[in-house]
């Protein structure tokens, strides 16, 4: 039996199969793939082929390679990877400015990570009809800075149901992985994007205007108007995996094309003379915050997902 895993509980996967069908599943032993370590050797959006079992459940016995997937480093002692989802056609980046604050320094690792397996992202503004005019200031000035780059930012409310049909176009006959930190509204949005899912969802109340965490499972929903959307947990930060510093700009796509131009071809854009990234930064040409949440993934510094940089 073939089908693709729509939920992940830790042990139990719902996978769905090519009919339709709903089977519950578990993989027996030790899984590796790919030679990834990961808290989850099963994503979400995998496809995987299984044997039935006589009590109607099923045995996980091989994952097909994945086209892409969203993969992070969790930021404490453990510092295992966890995959978020696999086989995606976009991701959809939900931050607020507040209730929760999303940090850039947050959404660069994000966008740098999907970069580096080439899913292309969206940034959601969520909450705008709560922002005071300075965090309006604020919003206006970071999706000038990322629609420059390349990316689009769609600025929403999905209690006051605002631009949400921009995002329902973009999310048709898509794959797409929907995440943000925990409260900004990820259940909400596609609540009010397709009614009858009804995801559970909860206020921000707590002093520090943090989410509560109540998406506890990655899940995939089809949509009725063609599409899947992956709705996922909330993430406090985003830790890079392990890759080749060297390759870091490559991922940030302003830099990618200035990158012929720095006097040293090995140049890393921290302390080398006649750096063009550093060049543009002094031009206008890069946002200083990027190049700021540059240094501080070239440097490994994962508390910068909570400290902020300013802008
Ligand atoms: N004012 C306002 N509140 C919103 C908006 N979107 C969501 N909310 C509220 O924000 C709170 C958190 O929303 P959720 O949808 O649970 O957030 P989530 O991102 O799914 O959070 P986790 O599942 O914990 O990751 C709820 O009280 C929502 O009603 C919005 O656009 N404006
Ligand atoms: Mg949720
Ligand atoms: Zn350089």
């Amino acid at each position: 039996m073939k089908g693709v895993v729509i939920k992940s509980t830790g042990s139990w996967y719902v996978v769905r199969l090519e009919n339709g069908e709903l089977v519950n599943a578990r993989i027996k032993g030790k899984f590796r793939m790919q030679g990834i370590k990961t808290t989850n050797p099963v994503s979400v959006g995998d496809n995987v082929t299984m044997a039935e079992e006589e009590d109607g459940t099923a045995v996980i016995n091989a994952i097909a390679d994945r086209k892409n997937y969203i993969i992070r480093k969790s930021v404490n002692l453990s510092k295992r990877s966890h995959i978020i989802a696999a086989n995606v056609d976009q991701a959809i980046l939900v931050v607020t400015l507040s209730q929760p604050q999303t940090f850039t320094a947050f959404i660069d690792r994000f966008l740098v990570s999907a970069e580096a397996y080439h899913i292309p992202t969206i940034i959601v503004f969520n909450k705008i009809d709560v922002y005071t005019s300075e965090e309006l200031e604020e919003l206006a000035y970071l999706k000038a800075v990322y629609s420059q780059i390349g990316y689009q930012c769609i600025e929403t409310s999905a209690t006051e149901n605002i631009n949400i049909n921009l995002v329902k176009e973009l999310m048709k006959d898509k794959v797409s992985v929907v995440s943000g930190h925990s409260g900004v509204g990820k259940s909400t949005l596609l609540n009010t994007i397709e009614s009858n899912l009804n995801l559970k969802t909860s206020e921000v109340t707590d002093s520090h205007k943090l989410g509560k965490h109540t998406t506890t499972f990655a899940e995939m929903f089809e949509l009725s108007f063609g599409g899947f959307i992956i709705d996922t947990p909330g993430i406090k930060a985003f830790g890079l995996i392990d890759f080749d510093k060297n390759e870091l700009s490559h991922y940030f796509i302003e830099m990618r094309e200035l990158l012929n131009n720095c006097q040293f071809s090995n140049c890393v854009h921290i302390n080398e003379p006649k750096c063009a990234i550093k060049d543009a930064v002094e031009e206008h040409g890069i946002a200083p915050f990027r190049y700021k949440n540059y240094v501080s993934m070239f440097e490994d510094d994962e508390d910068e997902n909570y400290r902020g940089l300013g802008y």
